[in-house]
């Protein structure tokens, strides 16, 4: 661990975890401890918050939106820019303690940073474009258009895996949208969060943004859970997680008609048609199924492959993988491609899976094991699996948050969709291919039912400029670019009468 780079960012050996921009509450709540995954040490302590914690926070918030929703947009972008550049000087530091702190290689921690700096700026333009239609009325001397207002209070719930870039995707459109977020970071990255919130700290400060606009809880979910998201001074939530949590939490918010942006689990899909370029696939599926350790909710985990390049397809992976399994270890060092699964717990969930899926018939071509677990007195590492396997196992159904990439065979383009579609989840989709038809079909109506759907491209590491999230069991709701935007405000239509005269709509006469 580098010492000076934990000091440059803020981080003492005892953090409070609760912050409302500039100011850090001393905090009532339990002690956590930060963990690497990567040797099992511990890196920080955080204090979390106690309820009476979370209560002043929210009535900071609260009045930060006031003052706030009234700041013009291109001045709320104006300090996001500003944010987007204190980011761009700490990107080695902060992606350092990504890696550190989750366990994801040093290239894929500034990778991070980098999609919250590409927010940033993608936000800032949004700041000036935050813009309803004008719509002609039928009535004459009427005028109608719709307009965005800020909607208040942003509850922001983010996962380990991508500990600071799903804050940004969310938060800085939030900011400029005129809302203010409430961010409660996973129990795993409380020291990215804290780090984040202090890389910000001096924007906050020269632009006088009122206390209460970014906030930032550290709490355990025995403190902050269900009534985190019941709390009705909160509008919308922005959740990553697990289908299982998002499903519960969602009833909580939809029983309270509050609204949600759900991002959850991925069993994301690589179709190789016998067209395709395959030193592309294959890198590519290499890419999305071993990268982040298969911690991404874009992970690749299927991979199905026309009968008549499927033995070629296998040997290719299995040599890629062989390469890749001399590369396993701390994400910090240069030529790791592989770091720790987050916890134990992760690698249990690793072993289980392999062992199911054997049971239900799926046949392990490569890894499925622990690596150099024998040499330590924790088990972290894993050597990434390659495991044939049938679209409607349990366990290929399911998405477990880790490297295993369950393959495949399918002979007509046809099925290849059904199977692509046939899991309870729709995040991210692609297909390899040189064929017009199919890859057009592969994105009609009739192809692929998910989120995301990619041609000669894998399923993970999307840009920040398209709308992120899922159909079915994905959770629905969009965030990043596109027009996402729009989920963080509240929308209102306008009609305007300037006549002397009352006539109804649709020609009605009510004479009395
Ligand atoms: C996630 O895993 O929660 O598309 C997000 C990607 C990244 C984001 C992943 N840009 O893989």
């Amino acid at each position: 661990m580098k010492k000076e780079i934990i000091e440059r960012l803020g981080i003492e050996p005892v953090n409070p975890g609760v912050c409302t921009g500039l100011h850090w509450m001393d905090t009532k709540g339990k002690e956590l401890i930060s963990v690497s995954p990567i040797n099992n040490k511990e890196i920080a302590r955080v204090t979390m918050a106690s309820l009476e914690d979370y209560e002043s926070v929210v009535q900071k918030a609260q009045e930060a939106f006031l003052v706030w929703r009234e700041t013009p947009a291109p001045k709320r972008g104006e300090v996001v820019r500003q944010i987007g550049n204190a980011l761009r000087e700490s990107k080695e530091d902060l992606g350092y303690l990504v890696s550190l702190e989750m366990g994801k290689i040093y290239q894929e921690g500034l990778g991070e940073v980098q999609e919250m700096i590409d927010i940033c700026d993608f936000a800032v333009g949004q700041s000036r474009l935050l813009n309803g239609f004008t719509m002609h009325s039928e009535r004459k001397q009427h005028r109608m258009y719709d307009q965005y207002h800020p909607l208040g209070i942003v509850g922001l719930i983010t996962s380990f895996n991508f500990p600071v870039a799903v804050w940004a995707w969310n938060a800085m459109l939030a900011a400029v949208c005129g809302d203010v977020v409430i961010w409660k970071p996973s129990s795993k990255t409380p020291l990215t969060a804290i780090a984040t919130q202090k890389i910000i700290a001096r924007v906050l400060k020269e632009n006088d943004v009122p206390e209460g606009v970014f906030n930032l809880v550290t709490a355990s979910s025995g403190v902050l859970g269900d009534n985190f998201v019941a709390d009705r001074r909160i509008p919308l939530f922005s959740i990553t997680g697990s289908t299982e949590v998002g499903k519960r939490l969602a009833g909580v918010i939809g029983a309270r008609l509050g609204r949600s942006i759900l991002e959850l689990g991925g069993n994301n899909a690589v179709i190789i048609a016998p067209t395709a370029n395959l030193e592309m696939a294959v890198k590519s599926v290499v890419f999305g199924a071993v990268g982040t350790a298969g911690q991404r909710c874009t992970t690749t985990r299927r991979l199905i492959v026309h009968e008549s390049i499927y033995d070629t397809v296998v040997e290719k992976l299995k040599t890629a993988y062989e390469s890749v399994s001399g590369k396993i270890g701390n994400p910090l060092r240069e030529d790791t491609i592989v770091g720790p699964l987050v916890s134990e717990n992760a690698v249990e969930d690793f072993l289980n899976a392999i062992s199911k899926v054997q049971k239900e018939g799926g046949r392990v071509l490569f890894g499925g094991r622990t690596y150099d677990c024998e040499n330590r007195d924790f088990c972290h590492y894993v050597v990434p699996a390659l495991v044939e396997a049938e679209n409607h196992f349990e366990m290929v159904q399911r998405e477990t948050f880790v490297p295993i990439l369950y393959i495949m065979k399918y002979k007509t383009i046809e099925e290849a969709i059904a199977l692509n579609n046939g899991v309870p989840q729709g995040l991210s989709s692609s297909i390899f291919t040189e064929n017009l038809r199919e890859s057009e079909q592969f994105l009609s109506e009739t192809g692929s039912d998910c989120g995301i759907a990619n041609v000669n491209i894998g399923t993970s590491g999307a840009e920040i400029g398209g709308a992120f999230g899922g159909e079915k069991d994905t959770g629905g709701g969009r965030e990043s670019g596109s027009d996402s935007w729009k989920s963080y405000m509240r929308r209102q239509t306008n009609t305007i009468n300037y006549s002397t005269d009352l006539p109804l709509a649709q020609g009605i006469q009510f004479g009395f």
